[in-house]
């Protein structure tokens, strides 16, 4: 109830599962604040917009970040951003729950094997609804 929530997904890695990263979103926002809702968003601007810009977005997401209590990472997609963002997360300590279909990816071991990020792999989508509804 009412937590700050930083939730990752791919942008720039790829937006196969922009559809399932606005649901996800949808559901936290039921109950808490999501700060990343562009994320979920179908009309991202996916080019480089030239270093200017993205450092405008590079600064805004790490001061989101340190506002936030909770990281929700969908990893399915791999995303060098949501990479940085994990590690940044635990490096400020906050708690990143990571959620993957392991029928369709597998994670890497530079998050399977930190015993910091709890993860959480899924074969249905309902399954992370259950989690998130116990983590809330
Ligand atoms: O490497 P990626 O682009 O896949 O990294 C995705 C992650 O980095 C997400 O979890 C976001 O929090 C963050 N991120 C990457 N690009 C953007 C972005 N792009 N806007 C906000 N967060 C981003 C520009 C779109 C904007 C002009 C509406």
């Amino acid at each position: 109830m009412d937590k700050k929530i930083y939730f990752a997904g791919s942008i720039r890695g790829g937006r196969v599962d922009a559809d399932l990263y606005q649901r996800l979103i949808a559901y936290l926002q039921r109950t808490d604040t999501v700060l990343t809702e562009h994320v979920g968003s179908k009309e991202l601007n996916l080019m480089e917009q030239g270093r200017e810009r993205d450092a405008w977005i590079y600064d805004r997401d790490m001061a989101w970040l340190r506002q936030s209590d909770l990281v929700v990472a969908e990893c399915t997609c791999p995303s060098l951003g949501v990479g940085y963002e994990l590690a940044s997360a635990e490096r400020l300590g906050i708690p990143v729950h990571i959620f993957y279909d392991h029928t369709k990816t597998q994670l890497s071991a530079m998050l399977t094997g930190n015993p910091y990020f709890h993860i959480h792999p899924y074969e249905k989508e309902e399954e992370i609804y259950k989690v998130l509804e116990e983590l809330l």
